[in-house]
Formats: C-alpha cells, sequence, structure tokens
C-alpha cells in the first residue's frame, strides 16, 4: 500500500484513507493507493469500500504541479472507471472541497454522502482544461445537462445543500467523514442497496450545444476551456457508448492541456499563492491590529474603510469637517448596501457595522490609540508630509503608518516622521471594497513587521497582496504609465483610440485603454502630464494635447457623461465620440504627423511588448522581486486576461527574443521610448526566461 492512502478493515467494509496533505491532491502516490485499495477489497472479500480524506478536505483535484510532465500511471481517468467497475459497494464521504478530479472520484464511487460544510465543483475550466476524468460525461448523467454546463462551463463550487437537490450527492449528514461514510455504507449494505455506476446510467437528452457553445465562447472573452468543455458534455449526449463519451473527452482534454492558455491558467493559479510567500518574512511576526484609522473619506477613504468593517475590523475615519465626516459615512454606507444586496452581509450585520463599528472625528486625537492608521488623501507630497507628522505626534508607539498614494516617494512621506521605521504604503485599488488587489510599498526604513503587519492585513481583507519598492507609480502604475503611452503614440501615428481599445478588448483585456481612462476620470491623467511637464519633460519624449482639449471642453469621461466615449443614461458603455479623431487630427497636424494604418495585432504587439519592456525594468530595478509579482499585480488591478498569465508569462510563451528584436527595430524610429531592458537583454544573452528568474527565488 502507499503511504498516501490507508487501507483498514472494518467488517465487510474496506476504508481508504487518502492522507496527502494540504488538500489530499490526487498524486501519482494518491492514484496508486487508491487502485492498490480497490484490488486489495477485492480479493479480502469485502462487501463494500470508502473512500474518505484526512484532514482538512476529500481530494481538492488532480495534482496541479504533475500538469505538462510526462504522465505516470495509473492515470485517473482509468482509476475511476476501475473504481466504478468494481463488484463492491463504492461509497465517499465528502468533506472540505471535492473538486476536479476529487469530485470525478467521487462521481465514479456508487454513492455519495457528504458533511453540511461540504463543496464540490469541476473548477478545470479556470485552469484552462476540462474535466478529464469523465466529469463531462458522468455529471450530465446525475445531475442533467442543463446543471452539469452550469457547473463544468463556470467551475462555481456547490454547496452540499444544492449538490443533493442536483442529485449530484445522496445524502447530506454532520459529523466526522469516516464515521458518516461508515454508517453511511452498512446501511446501504444492510438494506441490500444495489451498486450502482454513473457511466451505466441512460445518456442525458441533448440541448442546443451550438447556441451554448457561441454563448460560453462569447461569455469567455476569447478563453477557450469553457467552450470546449461544452463540447465534451455534448458526446455525453451524443456519443454512440459511454466509452466513446469518454474517448471524446480525453480528446478534447489533450487539446487543452497542450495549450498558452492552460500555461497561462496554472501559471496565474501558482503565482498568486507565491506572492505573499516572502524569504525575508519567514518567521517574522506581524504586530497585532485590532483597530484602524482612515484619514480622508473621499471614494478611495470609504473603499479602504468599508473593506475593514466587512473583514470586522473596527474603523476611525477622520475627515475635515462634520460634514464631510457624514459625507463619508453615507459613501460607506452606500458600499455596505451593496454588500448586503451580494448576499455578501446580513441585514443584522450591515446595522450593527454602522452603528458600532464606524466611527467618526475631526480631529487627529481620535487615532490615538488605533494599530494602523491609512492615509487616503489628496495626492499632494506637502499634505501629506503634514499628515504624517499630525500622525508622529498623536499615534501610539508601534502604531503603523500607511500612505495610500499610488505614485509619491514612500521615503519622503516617511521622513516627516520620526519613525521612518513603521510607515509603509499600502496602495489600494479603487473600488477599494471590490478590487483584489493591495499593493504593499516597501520604503528604506520599513521593519520587517510591519511589511508582515501589510501581508496580514491584506490576508484579513482577502486582497492578493503583492509587495513593491518605492519608484514613481510602483509596480502597476509605472508599467500603465509606459503602455498607455505607447497607445497615445500609436494615435499620434495613425491608430484611432476606438481601434486601440477594440483591439485590446479582442485580445482579451476586460477595457481598452481609451475606455479605462473615461471610467477612471480623464483629469487624473490631465493632472500626471502637467505634473510631468512642469518636472519637464525630457526633450526626446513625445507629448500630445488632444485630451488635454477634451479635459479643457469639460469632458472628463463617464463622470460628465463625455470623453473618448459619449455615455447616454441608463445605457451601458459609450459610442465613440467623433470630435476626438479632430482633435487628434489638429494634433497630428500641428506635430507634422502623416498618420499610417496600424493592423490590430500590430497594435497588440506594440502595447504588450512596451508593457514587457517596463516590467523587465521594474524586475530589474527590484521594484518588484519576482516576474510572477508583476504579472499578479496585472491580472488583479489592471484587467489583464488571466488564461494569458500576465505579461510577463505572456512574454516567455511569445519568445523573448523576438520581444528584444522588436524592441531594437523600433527603436530605430523612437530611441528615447523603445530602450531595452538591460534585464530583458541579459535574459536573452542566456537563453534564459522570466519563469527561470521565477524558480530562482522559490
Ligand atoms: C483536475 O482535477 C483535473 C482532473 C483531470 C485529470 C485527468 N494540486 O489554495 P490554498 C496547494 S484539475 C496541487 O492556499 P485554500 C496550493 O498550491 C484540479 N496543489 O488553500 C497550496 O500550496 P502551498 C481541480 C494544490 O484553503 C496548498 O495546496 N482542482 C492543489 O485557500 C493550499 O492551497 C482545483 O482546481 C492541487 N489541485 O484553498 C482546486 N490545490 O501551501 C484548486 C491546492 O505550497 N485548489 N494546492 O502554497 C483550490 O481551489 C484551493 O487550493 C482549495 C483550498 C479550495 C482546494
Amino acid at each position: 500500500m502507499s503511504e498516501a492512502v490507508e487501507y483498514e478493515r472494518i467488517g465487510d467494509i474496506a476504508v481508504l484513507a487518502a492522507n496527502n496533505p494540504p488538500v489530499n491532491a490526487l498524486g501519482v502516490d494518491v492514484r496508486r493507493g487508491l487502485l492498490a485499495g480497490i484490488e486489495r477489497a477485492e480479493a479480502e472479500g469485502a462487501k463494500a469500500v470508502l473512500i474518505y480524506g484526512k484532514g482538512r478536505t476529500y481530494f481538492a483535484g488532480a495534482d496541479i504541479r504533475e500538469f505538462g510532465k510526462p504522465p505516470q500511471e495509473p492515470w485517473l481517468p482509468g482509476l475511476c472507471d476501475r473504481i466504478e467497475a468494481s463488484p463492491l459497494l463504492v461509497v465517499s464521504a465528502l468533506h472540505g472541497t471535492a473538486l476536479g478530479g476529487g469530485l470525478e472520484v467521487a462521481l465514479s464511487s456508487h454513492y455519495r454522502i457528504a458533511v453540511p460544510s461540504a463543496k464540490v465543483g469541476l473548477p478545470e475550466v479556470n485552469l484552462g482544461i476540462l474535466p478529464g476524468a469523465g466529469g463531462t460525461q458522468r455529471l450530465p448523467r446525475v445531475a442533467g445537462v442543463e446543471a452539469a454546463l452550469d457547473m463544468i462551463t463556470t467551475g462555481r463550487h456547490v454547496r452540499a445543500d444544492e449538490a443533493l437537490k442536483l442529485g449530484v450527492i445522496d445524502k447530506v449528514q454532520d459529523g466526522d467523514p469516516r464515521e458518516i461514510g461508515l454508517a453511511y455504507a452498512q446501511e446501504l449494505l444492510d438494506s441490500g442497496a444495489p451498486r450502482r455506476a454513473v457511466g451505466e446510467m441512460p445518456a442525458p437528452d441533448p440541448v442546443d450545444f451550438d447556441a451554448v457553445y457561441e454563448a460560453v465562447l462569447k461569455k469567455g472573452r476569447g478563453q477557450l476551456s469553457p467552450a470546449v468543455a461544452v463540447r465534451a458534455v455534448q458526446a455525453a449526449c451524443e456519443a454512440p457508448s459511454f466509452a466513446e463519451g469518454m474517448a471524446r473527452e480525453r480528446e478534447l482534454f489533450m487539446q487543452l492541456m497542450e495549450s498558452d492558455q492552460r500555461k497561462g491558467l496554472i501559471h496565474a493559479f501558482f503565482a498568486e499563492r507565491a506572492v505573499g510567500k516572502l524569504p525575508e518574512l519567514k518567521g517574522v511576526e506581524p504586530r497585532p491590529v485590532h483597530q484602524i484609522g482612515v484619514i480622508g473619506g473621499g471614494t478611495m477613504g470609504a473603499g479602504i474603510a468599508t473593506a475593514a468593517l466587512l473583514a470586522g475590523l473596527p474603523v476611525t475615519l477622520l475627515e475635515m469637517t462634520q460634514e464631510a465626516a457624514h459625507a463619508a459615512k453615507d459613501r460607506i454606507a452606500g458600499n455596505l448596501a451593496g454588500a448586503l444586496k451580494r448576499g455578501k452581509i446580513s441585514q443584522q450585520q450591515h446595522d450593527a457595522i454602522l452603528s458600532d463599528q464606524l466611527q467618526l472625528a475631526t480631529g487627529y486625537d481620535a487615532l490615538s490609540a488605533v494599530d494602523l492608521v491609512i492615509e487616503a488623501v489628496f495626492e499632494d507630497m506637502d499634505v501629506k508630509k503634514q499628515v504624517f507628522a499630525q500622525l508622529d505626534a498623536v499615534c501610539k508607539p508601534g502604531a503603523v503608518l500607511a500612505t495610500n498614494t499610488s505614485y509619491l516617494d514612500v521615503n519622503e512621506i516617511a521622513a516627516a516622521t520620526k519613525r521612518p521605521q513603521d510607515v509603509i504604503g499600502l496602495h489600494f485599488f479603487s473600488p477599494a471594497h471590490v478590487m483584489k488587489l493591495l499593493e504593499i510599498v516597501v520604503a528604506d526604513k520599513t521593519a520587517p513587521e510591519v511589511v508582515a503587519t501589510g501581508f496580514a492585513l491584506g490576508h484579513r481583507l482577502k486582497k492578493v497582496s503583492v509587495r513593491a519598492g518605492v519608484c514613481d507609480g510602483f509596480i502597476g502604475n509605472r508599467i500603465l504609465s509606459t503602455y498607455r503611452t505607447c497607445a497615445d503614440h500609436m494615435v499620434l501615428d495613425g491608430a484611432s483610440p476606438f481601434q486601440i481599445d477594440k483591439a485590446l478588448t479582442d485580445f482579451g483585456f476586460a477595457m481598452g485603454p481609451f475606455a479605462v481612462s473615461d471610467l477612471a476620470g480623464l483629469d487624473i491623467g490631465w493632472a500626471v502630464r502637467k505634473r510631468k511637464r512642469a518636472e519637464g519633460l525630457d526633450p526626446r519624449a513625445r507629448d500630445s494635447s488632444y485630451a488635454d482639449k477634451l479635459c479643457e471642453a469639460g469632458h472628463f469621461g463617464q463622470k460628465t457623461g463625455k470623453g473618448f466615449y459619449v455615455y447616454e443614461k441608463g445605457k451601458r458603455g459609450g459610442t465613440p465620440n467623433p470630435e476626438v479623431l479632430d482633435l487628434i487630427a489638429a494634433d497630428r497636424a500641428a506635430q507634422g504627423i502623416t498618420p499610417r494604418t496600424f493592423t490590430d495585432d500590430e497594435i497588440v504587439r506594440r502595447y504588450m511588448v512596451s508593457m514587457v519592456n517596463e516590467a523587465a525594468k521594474v524586475v530589474g530595478e527590484g521594484i518588484a522581486r519576482r516576474p510572477l509579482d508583476v504579472d499578479v499585480v496585472l491580472l488583479y488591478g489592471y484587467g489583464f486576461p488571466r488564461y494569458r498569465g500576465g505579461p510577463l508569462k505572456w512574454a516567455d510563451l511569445q519568445g523573448l527574443p523576438g520581444i528584444l528584436d522588436d524592441i531594437r527595430a523600433w527603436s530605430a524610429e523612437d530611441d528615447y521610448f523603445w530602450q531595452p531592458a538591460p534585464l530583458l537583454e541579459k535574459l536573452v544573452a542566456e537563453g534564459r526566461s522570466f519563469d527561470d528568474l521565477n524558480k530562482d527565488a522559490e
């Protein structure tokens, strides 16, 4: 027997207990153990087999770390068929998360019981594959095609009560999985229940699979796995036999397994778990945080306060005046009403948060007892310095003093206090109670426990936290500024903002850069351009004025109803604003530029290559620790298509030499903007990839 599956005999029942922490992934040892266990139970004359998982869960899926490596026998589909074919009565007892290959093992068992807190699901499409061990063939047979399509194409986790209604499990009972499983198996034996193989059930009735395929493809914005999975479910209905349906599933599974999308999505899965693991934080204890202060109750401050309140942290919110404080409370109440509507909190929790957990204040003394304070005031260095000098005067020793600045120098802000070791940047993304990304900006003197406290807070607020160093814009906004500039250059040279937005949404971005500017407010970019011009632009840098003209006319994007697009009340999205084309034409004429045409492919290539080049500089300078940190920032803060894995994973998949060649070629037309990142040159010279750097850091 393998150690990953323990064998025990209780009367007529052979018990197979998986023991492969942390999530009982179905790696090769577990698969061998299950196969050996079934064979032994049959050889020893047991009448039933119980399969369950030790520790926190039943099998949470195939072992994702094995993907892309040579497969080792027994394969999961064959194992599932073998379990189902057993003449013994096979029962699975589920707790924790029975996902992917885990649910497929359960579906090959003849009966399934689960504890009420268990969740089941087939989330494979989120990893760029489809259920490849019979899930697309067995689930429709027990739950019907409609429910199976929903579960398989969304990958959602289904609670035990719903799974019971759908017929995915047979019984829900509180208790220890081993105990309830044993009792259920005995009950089935005693009642003479038949062996019940899902694969032997009749094929389910078909639906209009072409229509479902098209709808799912459209919803996936270029992601293929959910749509391909529809075709596998179709085979469950239409293939002449169960075995032929399984063969079709296998064929489609292998297609997806070979795809770049699978590589991108699995990179994203591990990258988002790796960002919080920093060697310098090993063994460093975060400082306790029981209550926090937020300074400034605008959209950002109110969003941060909401996120903290939803995580159960009491908040003291400081504003300049009573009126401003009450307006901030209204904003928070609006955010909480949204959370209530979406079922994230109950009415009782909503009321308790507003009445007991939120304190309003107008004087700094109110912050004397908080453990951590986040400043979200106007983006102006002098204002920030005054705030931090005041915090230094009133906050208790050891309190963490955080700024939510999105580009200002955190070292300079820290220098306004006598305790720079306690100062850190916590850069939330708007709306802060919704967006998952948190950049944890570590300044020169920030103490390790303060960094650990930032990560602990991020975890508590359910954020994906990424360490960043200090520079203008940190990781995300610095890279954004470069690819946004690249888009501006393409506009000057002949592409329209609308063509660029369309090319990039076709590539998979949630929105194009010009639609994003309209959403954020064109005044933000305008202020940045004015600041940079005031600081003095490099004479080699290209500049443009067409967007300034929109702002001068009072058009700030969605909030004023007009920007690059025109927004009509009550309608989703906008239509292109034709005036923009005239402004661009005037700008080109003033600069003596003769416009040329761009293909969509060239737009995407230039935009992506500029992003990769800046990202390589960010990693090379140590602003991001690893390429994967950049990838996670772009995935969670900037609408980057997850199935492409992030810009540096995309770069690896494209090939770094070709990217460097393009930068060198384009530098002939603009050698200021297209300066190759030294790290990119080094990797190409050494024949290495960004992923190699990720591995070096493990
Ligand atoms: C499949 O089954 C295909 C079948 C067809 C075959 C033919 N493999 O997320 P956490 C690790 S596809 C390997 O922090 P949580 C994870 O990396 C699979 N490792 O915990 C982490 O390691 P670290 C379908 C895995 O409690 C540790 O376990 N299944 C796997 O927040 C803890 O994970 C899925 O897609 C795995 N399958 O959430 C489920 N799963 O400590 C994927 C986890 O070294 N997993 N690890 O960083 C999840 O969704 C979540 O991990 C969870 C637990 C809900 C199971």
